[in-house]
């Protein structure tokens, strides 16, 4: 007879699809499987996409998307969810609803612009993450860009984004990460505020063009932490270290932006309870 399997936890990604495997589904996926945790998904668009850039984009019709949402969510019960592309103003009001019903964690990926410089989210749709899914997110993950478009905010340096991320829960999210990857300096910094408590996490710049797909592989490995139940600073400290990890060991693919290594070693016990 075979064993019973341990529990698996169940985590879900409503994105993009990046035919070139660093970001979107692909980079949730993968990282979701790292964590020890099943990954499932809700694919919002199909991206034409190679390290280089992003050469077509099309967008999956809203009731398909949420439809992916709702069966998912019944049968495979997942315990944390996250959004990433989501493209278009309508699909943004089609998930914003579908979460709504079901009340999962969720890590809300604020993707606006590829690591190309490619938009990945239409400038109407902008207030509408801002009102509908700040405030259903457990945490809203943003770079410095992200945040400044969300919060009118400037972001120049470490306590700008401790400013950016108080102003982030006080529009309506539980907590949010901002993360200063994009700043100058020897150090990045990554600030979390959950209404009452900060966590700043450092880790040295490393000088690497392979970055693609890093905001989507920490706001998953996020979401597979919440998926197993662990505390939101839990989740986040994991997850900050498996990117530096992969980013570190980067397999240098591809003639533009290369894909992180998704086969970094996740921190000791992330991936059990
Ligand atoms: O990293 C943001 C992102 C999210 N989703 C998809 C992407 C990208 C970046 O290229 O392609 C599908």
């Amino acid at each position: 007879m075979v064993p019973p399997s341990p529990t698996r936890p169940v985590a879900l990604t409503v994105a993009g699809s990046d035919s070139g495997g660093g970001a979107g589904i692909q980079a949730d996926l993968k990282t979701f499987h790292a964590f020890g945790v099943f990954g499932t998904s809700a694919v919002t668009a199909v991206t034409v996409q190679d390290t280089r850039g992003v050469h077509g984009v099309h967008a999956v019709p809203v009731d398909v998307v949420v439809a992916q949402i709702d069966v998912v969510v019944r049968d495979l019960a997942p315990t944390a969810v996250k959004s990433g592309m989501l493209a278009t103003r309508p699909l943004v009001d089609g998930v914003a609803q579908a979460l709504e019903r079901h009340g999962l964690p969720y890590v809300l990926d604020p993707v606006m612009v590829a690591t190309s410089g490619d938009p990945l989210l239409d400038e109407d749709a902008v207030d509408a993450v801002r009102r509908r899914l700040l405030p259903l997110a457990t945490v809203v993950t943003p770079n410095t860009d992200e945040a400044r478009i969300l919060t009118g905010l400037e972001l120049r340096n470490e306590h700008d984004l401790r400013d950016a991320a108080r102003a982030l829960v006080d529009a309506g999210a539980s907590a949010a990460l901002v993360k200063g990857g994009h700043l100058e300096g020897a150090e990045t910094v990554d600030v979390l505020w959950d209404g009452t408590s900060e966590w700043i996490w450092r880790h040295p710049r490393l000088d690497t063009r392979h970055t693609h797909g890093t905001g989507c592989t920490l706001s998953a490995a996020i979401c597979a932490g919440l998926a197993r139940g662990h505390h939101l600073h839990r989740a986040v400290g994991d997850g900050v270290e498996f990117v530096a990890r992969a980013l570190r060991t980067a397999p240098g693919l591809g003639g533009g932006h290369g894909p992180l290594n998704h086969f970094a070693d996740v921190p000791d016990g992330s991936e059990s309870d």
